[in-house]
């Protein structure tokens, strides 16, 4: 079989081997399947229903293998451990493959289409040798919605499957609606594995050589080497931000990597807000948020993507492309998240790199304050919080974490007892406010609003934050990540802040989402939290509500609107069971003008590489903030 036709658009009357035939007649879906199987070499091909059932005869087969062991603390819940060189998203090895160079811009990697295609062809040949070959019909957002976003993944890990069926709308009602739409987004994965006959399987199969490629003119992903979350699960990153992006850009409508919550007043009022924050920076957190400030509530709409577009009514309508969240593990708690704990006890639960307790439950590094006596860490060993045995012997594990810094729990999203009712909707819900916010330890205030739209894409488009384990290399270094974004443009990011600003042109002013800017992450002197965060960030948000309300007053700074003295609530605000003082507050909201000015060449270099597609609305309010700065 050519590499370079293959998955391509084939003229029908191909040839189905009849035993791949599948039970469906849409013969795009079936030819490819086929053009897959001919190459990868499969021993069997399973396609997805979907169904409970089937579900658990796989889960079953799965622990008999050992892939996955089964949790005795929650229903229907199960543990996996990756390699360890599988942990985490591979930025390095994510391409944009998009037919001219410059479309993939400045901040993806980018290799011709057909050069890629044959390199992946290449390692494809043979892959799924000794493995069974899945076909996983899915469906991006509500399946009644207008124009459902469908695709299948085609993939030879079970660890997918079942991770895809939390996250996604899988199986028997997204290959019907296949069918009556006929377009859908190819998704091909495989770990890379192949099995010698009677060879000896390991528990997670990957590559060394791994390729995370979207070919976005074509809407087509292929996936290689890598069994791990946004690498392997390509309903998540790859399409509904990646490939997801390019089809916002071209359809008017915005693809972005935000949680969705519904934020109601002691009065009953409602604002829908969005908030974009880069990887293992907040999201899930903020959209589980349960409230201090007493009277106000919260309710989850999604913790990772949202899709938004304009209603009739011209306002901005969101809704969640998941069906699941896939967490962070670590840092997530009872006094943290206690949403999180909740939705994850009722089972249903896939947890990847934790750490084991001897009951057969899970913990992390900061699920609780004391870390139990003994558990197994993620690499399989035993691991007690003094790093030693009974014996007195040092154990291998001493001094590491019991559980990687990105290990996950992957939960079905309706679990969450505080979901918003209207999570399903197929048009969404409209968004009053967007948020952004970064890691940084210092300069950015606790909160601000921008003055209009365009200072607001400049805020997104100027954010950085502090990197996390969510993605290979070194973390803790600031990097911009434009609206959370960097890693999942699937376009040129100057086309992006572009699309931005045109989304901002054609909608009525005064029904445009408001745009703020927050920091729950910076420090004092001594290297602490100046803000507690978590449930406390309910007082940010109550000034964000009030303010959309006219209710909150603000002041201009240089950088935009921050809170006035006393604006915002810190009534009963508490930090280390101590009253936190006015001096704090004020150190968390400050607008240090030192601080900016040495952010100003930050962003000035980051302009620069983003180079000439970079709209001249963002040079503007650069210079308008060096102006207010004292600078120009
Ligand atoms: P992805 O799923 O990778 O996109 O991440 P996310 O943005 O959903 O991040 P998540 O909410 O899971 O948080 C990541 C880490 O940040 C966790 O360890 C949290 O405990 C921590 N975190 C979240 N909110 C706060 C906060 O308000 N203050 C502090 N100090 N840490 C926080
Ligand atoms: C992220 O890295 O932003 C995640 C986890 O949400 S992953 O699915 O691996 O992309
Ligand atoms: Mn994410």
């Amino acid at each position: 079989l050519p590499g370079q036709s293959f998955a391509s658009n084939q003229p029908a009357g191909h040839p189905v081997p009849s035993s791949f035939a599948g039970p469906t007649s849409n013969e795009a879906l079936l030819v490819w399947v086929a053009e897959v199987v001919a190459l990868t070499t499969p021993n069997a091909v399973v396609w997805i229903n979907g169904s409970d059932e089937e579900w658990a005869a796989m889960a079953a087969r799965l622990v008999d293998a050992g892939t996955m062991i089964k949790l005795d603390a929650y229903p229907d819940s199960y543990y996996a451990a990756s390699d360890p060189d599988d942990v985490a998203r591979v930025e390095g090895r994510t391409f944009i493959c998009s037919v001219d160079e410059k479309d993939a811009g400045p901040t993806n990697n980018w290799m011709e289409p057909a050069q890629m295609k044959e390199i992946m062809s290449d390692l494809y040949q043979g892959c799924m040798a000794g493995r069974t070959m899945y076909v996983v019909p899915f469906c991006m957002g509500p399946l009644d919605a207008a124009d459902p976003k469908l695709g299948v993944e085609i993939t030879d890990s079970e660890y997918v499957v079942g991770s895809m069926r939390i996250m996604t709308r899988v199986g028997d009602e997204a290959l019907r609606l296949i069918e009556s739409v006929d377009t859908f987004v190819k998704c091909l994965h495989s770990v890379g594995a192949p099995l010698a006959p009677g060879a000896a399987d390991v528990t997670w199969p990957c590559s060394d050589t791994k390729y995370i490629t979207q070919f976005p003119e074509e809407r087509t992903i292929w996936s290689f080497g890598s069994g791990y979350g946004g690498n392997a699960l390509l309903g998540k990153k790859c399409y509904s931000l990646r490939i997801a992006s390019a089809m916002a850009r071209d359809e008017g409508w915005l693809a972005e990597h935000m949680l969705i919550l519904k934020l109601i007043s002691p009065e009953g009022d409602v604002s829908y807000i969005a908030a974009a924050f880069p990887s293992a920076c907040g999201k899930t957190n903020l959209a589980m948020l349960e409230p201090t400030v007493p009277g106000w509530k919260v309710e989850m709409l999604g913790d990772d993507i949202s899709w938004m577009r304009f209603g009739g009514d011209g306002r901005l309508y969101a809704t969640n492309p998941e069906f699941g969240l896939f967490g962070v593990a670590p840092g997530t708690g009872w006094h943290t998240n206690p949403n999180a704990m909740r939705t994850i006890e009722k089972g249903n639960t896939i947890f990847t790199n934790v750490a084991r307790t001897d009951d057969g439950g899970v913990w992390w590094e900061g699920m609780t304050k004391q870390a139990p006596d003994h558990l197994i860490d993620w690499k399989g060993r035993d691991w007690t919080p003094s790093g030693v045995d009974a014996q007195g012997n040092t154990l291998e594990s001493a001094g590491e974490p019991a559980a990687h810094p990105n290990s996950r729990f992957c939960t079905p999203i309706t679990q969450c007892p505080m979901i918003a009712p209207e999570y399903n909707s197929p048009v969404g819900v409209p968004i009053s406010a967007i948020v952004f916010g970064g890691r940084r330890k210092t300069t950015i205030p606790l909160v601000s609003q921008a003055r209009d739209w365009q200072h607001g894409v400049f805020l997104g488009s100027t954010m950085g934050s502090e990197t996390t384990a969510a993605a290979t290399g070194q973390v803790g270094i600031v990097r911009r990540d434009p609206m959370a974004m960097l890693p999942f443009i699937g376009y040129d990011a100057g086309d992006y802040l572009n699309h931005w600003l045109e989304i901002g042109k054609h909608a009525d002013q005064a029904k445009l989402p408001k745009i703020f800017y927050v920091n729950w992450f910076r420090r004092d002197a001594e290297g602490g939290f100046l803000w507690p965060g978590f449930g406390e960030n309910s007082r940010v948000m109550k000034w964000i509500a009030e303010r959309l309300s006219g209710k909150a007053a603000a002041v201009h700074t240089p950088i935009g609107l921050v809170p006035a003295v006393g604006a915002l609530d810190i009534d009963g605000l508490e930090v280390d069971g101590r009253p936190m003082s006015t001096e704090q507050v004020k150190q968390a909201l400050a607008v240090n003008v030192d601080e900016w000015k040495k952010e100003i060449p930050l962003i000035e270099e980051w302009f620069a590489f983003l180079g000439e597609t970079l709209p001249s609305g963002m040079s503007d309010e650069l210079a308008g903030l060096k102006t207010r700065l004292g600078l120009l």
